[in-house]
């Protein structure tokens, strides 16, 4: 109970978080009803019914429909702004959020719309709630690296706004080896690099990640636990894992929290980080997913202390900061 105390009042940073999996149902029903939009679920419960995942897949499917209420810059403003408003509620002073502009341009939204509604409520946040943050575009695995190029080419004329680039999606035969290129690409534009890998993929996928992508940040990377010496050179290398415990408990078979590989990752001395990924669809944002682990896995002060240092450090605006003193 004091923990909870200590975990909940503690600032804190969130870097892994898709700003469509901040979609609570009341939202969606809003949107959809403002645009005109039939849903094929009758009532908020009924949606929540409907989040019962059994895999990766299972849940991006409901996922990418979820999304498709999302039609105006309003529409992402709002979207971002109930997100803020909730962590700001929580004590988060930090956020860098993920966006998948290939699940809306592909459906007719331009990239500008996305992005304007996105940045607005971000600098807003800046100002009402001293929230500082970064965005981090996704690249959708699933689709092709060509589309994946075209995407790019339109985030450069809104470098500004955008930090870095991601990988996210299907993970299972879409290995990060397919986007090398692309990531060059990024890395050349000057944008910071990141990749879901072994959420569900194996450990070779964590490899592909590091050597391939550069990336400067892990997502995920629970399966590097399975590979001794990946371990340790991701130890070697200060590289940072952002762990988002409810997701793995509804999606990647984690079935009982006492057996979450985060605290086991904390004391091998990886630079593990507590995040939410999807809280509208995982039951929770930053405090949930704390107390989703720190009983169960009798973590301690220390524990919570070092995931808020970690937080910090693996911040993109910490790693800037860093290479621009090297
Ligand atoms: C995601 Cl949990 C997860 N994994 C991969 N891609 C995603 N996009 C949104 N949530
Ligand atoms: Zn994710």
């Amino acid at each position: 109970q004091d923990l909870k105390a200590f975990y909940t009042g503690m600032p804190k940073t969130e870097l892994h978080m898709h700003i469509e999996g901040s979609l609570e149902p009341e939202l969606m029903f809003e949107l959809a009803a403002r645009n005109n939009i039939k849903l094929p679920f009758a009532t908020v419960e009924d949606v929540r019914k409907a989040y019962d995942f059994s895999n990766l897949q299972d849940f991006l499917d409901i996922y990418y429909q979820g999304m498709g209420v999302l039609i105006t810059e309003q529409d992402f403003y709002d979207l971002t702004w109930a997100y803020l408003t909730k962590i700001h509620g929580q004590n988060v002073v930090h956020t860098e959020i993920f966006f998948d502009p290939q699940g809306h341009t592909d459906r007719g939204v331009s990239f500008e719309t996305v992005i304007t509604g996105i940045s607005r409520a971000l600098e807003e946040g800046l100002e009402t709630y001293g929230i500082s943050s970064r965005l981090i575009m996704c690249f959708l695995r699933h689709l092709s690296e060509d589309a994946a190029f075209a995407t790019l080419e339109q985030a450069l004329s809104h470098k500004d706004k955008i930090t870095g680039v991601g990988l996210d999606s299907s993970e299972q035969g879409h290995p990060p080896s397919k986007f090398e290129r692309v990531f060059a690409a990024a890395k050349e534009a000057g944008f910071l690099a990141v990749a879901h890998a072994g959420e569900e993929g194996p450990p070779d996928y964590v490899y592909e990640a590091l050597d391939l992508l550069k990336i400067d940040r892990l997502d995920h990377g629970n399966r590097a636990l399975e590979d001794d010496a990946l371990v340790q050179r991701l130890i070697t290398e200060n590289m940072a894992l952002t762990v988002c415990p409810l997701s793995n408990y509804h999606l990647a078979g984690v079935s009982d929290m006492r057996q979450h590989p985060l605290r086991k990752m904390l004391d091998l001395g990886l630079k593990a980080t507590l995040n939410s990924d999807d809280p509208a669809y995982f039951g929770g944002y930053m405090n949930e997913n704390f107390e989703a682990v720190v009983e169960p896995l009798g973590m301690t002060r220390e524990h919570i202390l070092a995931l808020a240092r970690n937080g910090i450090d693996a911040s993109f605006t910490s790693v800037v900061q860093k290479q621009e003193l090297q």
